[in-house]
Parts: structure tokens; sequence; C-alpha cells
């Protein structure tokens, strides 16, 4: 069975380019509104454990379909000629700079790919495409349409019309907002191209089925541990005496909380080179959720459990009800005085680690005082940060390699996105977050509940 290829062709600027990114899952396929981005024929191939699945040519828009095609009937020698005829026209013009984009989509078709001819069906078909579609079936090689949809226009009807003639398979794609299940059902569709690719193509849409699953708990598993590491973080300073210093004390909140925020972008990063979004930006825009401060008030109302939802959690017992007092002062008796208040008057529009984290002061056996602060023990935090990396990866994980913009946010979706949760999960992951917070580590067992606990969220969108 021969590698299943596929040249994206068209007219210039109906995104071709951006195709052959969402196909082959890659940013850097260059895409641009300007026409004649694309000079030169590249290939893609789309890969799998080492192994090509399937690989696709991404080329520059006809030009001059109109000459080409007169050159065509010019030497035309019946219909049993047509492909030599093609390939003719290709060897006497390789050096010709006006047909330089034609010959370079053409050979990839002439070497054996099967045609995918991409049209905007948001703009009204004109009979300017006819000789490019033309030149296409004089190729001979097996051939299907795809209506992509730039802008708001709906003029798909009277393209399927006219495609028919020239194509058998006519479908809709949109090439930016296709989602994975589009994707690979587009991918079986092409087996009816030509049936000799069938089964490499529907093995390589089972493969990247499988392989979809596994991205899912790869990225669970990576929110998981970031859970636990956030949940478990302390920070200390050396004191000279059983005495609070607010310098000290102000330095190890800042540390602890940038501790916590390096760890979540850092599971952000994890997270999006499982997806092959390596270089994608979180948009810097007041709206958007996943750039707030983990420790504002907002990412806390936002994300955080209601107080009705914590106390059916359990995980208000003993901190809604006085627990929360002890959570700001739990363990700081041995801390004398003015301390503590300077650490709640400072707290602001942040929170979390300033009022929420745990503050010691312990006496050390080679002599001296330690300032420990954490772990966080405000019941929210794990659900905030749950919270964020899960509006987060379901961005990631449904975005398509065509968008070149920053991850933007639609504000609605985050917000009080716990409440999807059903309660009998959430009672089950916030007995697993409790006894993080006590044990400060987890058993094997434990964490494999929790990933997939957060799988299963992953999916729930
Ligand atoms: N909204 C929207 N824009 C799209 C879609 N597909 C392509 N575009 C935009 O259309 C423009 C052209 O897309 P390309 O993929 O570069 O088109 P192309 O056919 O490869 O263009 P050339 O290489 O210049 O021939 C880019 O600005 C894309 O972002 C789509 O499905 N929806
Ligand atoms: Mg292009």
């Amino acid at each position: 069975m021969s590698l299943p290829r596929f040249a994206i062709v068209g007219h210039p600027n109906k995104g071709k380019s951006s195709i052959v990114a969402t196909l082959a899952e890659d940013d850097s396929v260059a895409i641009s509104p300007e026409p004649g981005t694309t000079k030169t024929a590249r290939n893609y191939p789309m890969r799998l454990d080492g192994v090509t699945l399937y690989e696709l040519f991404d080329t520059p828009g006809f030009q001059r379909a109109r000459e080409v095609l007169a050159w065509l009937h010019a030497h035309d020698r019946g219909a049993g000629a047509r492909a030599d005829v093609v390939r003719e026209f290709v060897a006497q013009h390789g050096n010709d700079a006006r047909f330089h984009d034609e010959c370079e989509l053409l050979k990839p078709i002439l070497d054996g790919a099967g045609i995918l001819y991409v049209v905007d069906g948001s703009r009204p078909y004109g009979r300017e495409y006819e000789p490019e579609m033309e030149v296409l079936r004089w190729t001979g090689r097996p051939r299907m349409a795809l209506i992509n949809l730039i802008a708001k226009g709906d003029h798909v009807d009277e393209w399927r019309a006219a495609l028919s003639q020239f194509f058998s398979i006519v479908r809709v794609f949109d090439a930016m907002h296709a989602d994975f299940s589009r994707r690979i059902e587009l991918l079986r569709a092409f087996g009816a191209i030509d049936e000799t690719w069938s089964p490499r193509l529907n093995q390589a849409a089972d493969a990247l089925t499988r392989e979809r699953a596994q991205r899912r708990q790869r990225a669970a598993t990576e929110i998981a541990d970031l859970l636990i590491a956030v949940l478990t973080t302390t920070e200390s300073a050396a004191l000279l005496d059983a005495q609070p210093d607010p310098a000290i004390e102000d330095a190890a909140r800042a540390r602890l909380r940038r501790t916590v925020s390096n760890r979540e972008q850092a599971a952000r990063r994890a997270v999006q080179e499982i997806y092959h979004h390596e270089g994608l930006q979180a948009q810097e825009a007041d709206a958007s959720f996943l750039t707030e401060d983990l420790f504002s008030q907002r990412s806390f109302s936002v994300f955080g459990l209601s107080p009705t939802q914590l106390a059916m959690t359990g995980a208000a017992s003993g901190a809604v009800a006085g627990g929360l007092v002890d959570a700001m002062f739990g363990g700081a008796s041995l801390f004398l005085g003015a301390g503590i208040g300077a650490l709640i008057g400072a707290a602001g529009v942040l929170i979390g680690s300033d009022r929420l984290a745990r503050v010691e002061v312990l006496g050390q056996p080679v002599g001296g005082f330690e300032l420990r602060l954490g772990p966080i023990t405000d019941p929210n935090f794990p659900w905030v940060i749950l919270g964020r990396a899960l509006l987060h990866v379901r961005l990631v994980a449904e975005r398509n390699h065509a968008r070149r913009e920053a991850l933007v946010i639609d504000v609605e979706r985050g917000e009080h996105s716990a409440d999807a949760i059903d309660a009998a999960r959430r009672r089950r992951i916030d007995a697993i977050f409790r006894a993080l917070r006590t044990d400060l580590s987890i058993d094997r067992a434990t964490r494999a509940r929790l990933i997939d606990e957060i799988a299963a969220l992953i999916d729930a969108s």
C-alpha cells in the first residue's frame, strides 16, 4: 500500500495552507491574508510515533489556469493521453516564471498525490474557477472538493452544484474551526478519493483517535501533578529569634506566590506541548481568566466553589465555620503579635498566599528559628487551580493549528465552571485535596485516581 498523499490546491488565498496546518497539526505552515503567501510546494507529513500516516502538499494558488488550459487543448491527443499532456506542459515550462505556480502545484499531483481542491464558499461562485478545475480534471488524478468558509456569506449551494460537475466528492470543511472529530471524519472521507488508500487512512484515523485519548490522559497527569505540587508547597526563611520580621515574611509570601504561579505556567506549557501548541500565548487582555492573577479575588470567585458547594463537599469542615480563621492563623500561635495583623492588612486585591497559607515559626535544633509559610490551606485554592487548568486544557485541545491569534478566552465559559462538576465527583476530589494538605504527600494509587477524575473532567466540557 502506498502512502496516502494529497495536494491541496486552488485559487490564491482560499485557505489551502490553513487546511494543511489543521490536518498536519503544524503551526509552522505560512498563513496570511495576503494572496500569494505560499510560493513553492512543500510537503507536511503527519507523523505519529515516528511513522508517517499521510502526507499533505501545500501549494501556491493558480495564476494562469486559462493559459495552461489553452496550451493543453492545443496539444490534446485524446482523453487517454491527457495526463501525459499535463506532464509535458510542466516539463516544458519548468523554467518559465509565468507558470511557476502552476508547475509547482501540478508536480506533486503528477507524482501521485490525490487532489483536494479548496474554494471559499462564503464568496459567490464565478466562471473564472472553471479553467483551474478543468486543468485538474486533465491530470486524471482522484480528487475531492472542499468548501471552506472564510467569511460570513453562504454560497455553498451554488458552489456544490458547480463543483459536482468536476468532482465526485464535495464536502464543506471549516479550516479554522474544525474540531478533532471533524478532522477525523474528513480523513476517513479521503479514502473515497482513492480506495487503495482507504485502509491506511482508516488506520491513521484510528491511531489519531487513540493518541487523542492518550493526550487527554497525559494532560490530566500534568494537572494532577500541578495540584499535588502547589498543595504541598512551602517556603521557609531563617529568623534570628522567635520575633516576627515583616520584611522576611513578605519576602517569603512573595516567593510562595511566585513558586505556585511558575508551577502553573510550567503545567500550561506542558499541556500545550502535548497538543502540539508550544508557541501559543494566552491573550493579555483584561477579560482573560487565564492571565488573571491566580491569587486575585476574581480568580477565586470565578473558579472557586461557592460556600454551599464547599459545605456539601466536606471541604468546609472546620474551614468555613471558624476554620477559615484557623487557616489564616493556623499554627501561627507561635507567632507573637504584629506579624499576623500586617499579614491580613496587606492583602489588598490579592488573596491566597497572603491570608490563606499557614505560617509557623519553628525552633531549629542547631539554634535560631525558621519561618515556614505554607502549605496554602484555603479549601478553594486547589479548585481555583483545577478550574483554571481545565479551561486552559479544553481551549488548547480544541484549538486548530490554522489559528494564529492568541488564545482568547470567552469570559462566560470560565464562570463558575465548578458548577458543572457533579457533587459525588467533587467530594471524591476534595477528599484527595484534603489528604494532600494534611499529609503533604500522595501514594501512587491516589494519584492515579486523581488523574482519572481529571481526565473525565477534561472530556466533560
Ligand atoms: N475566518 C476564516 N478565515 C480563514 C479560514 N481559512 C482561511 N482563512 C483566512 O484566509 C486567509 C488566507 O488563508 P491561507 O490559508 O493563507 O490561504 P491560501 O489559500 O494558502 O493562500 P495563498 O498561499 O496565498 O494562495 C488567512 O488570513 C486565513 O486566516 C476559515 O475557515 N475561516
Ligand atoms: Mg498558502
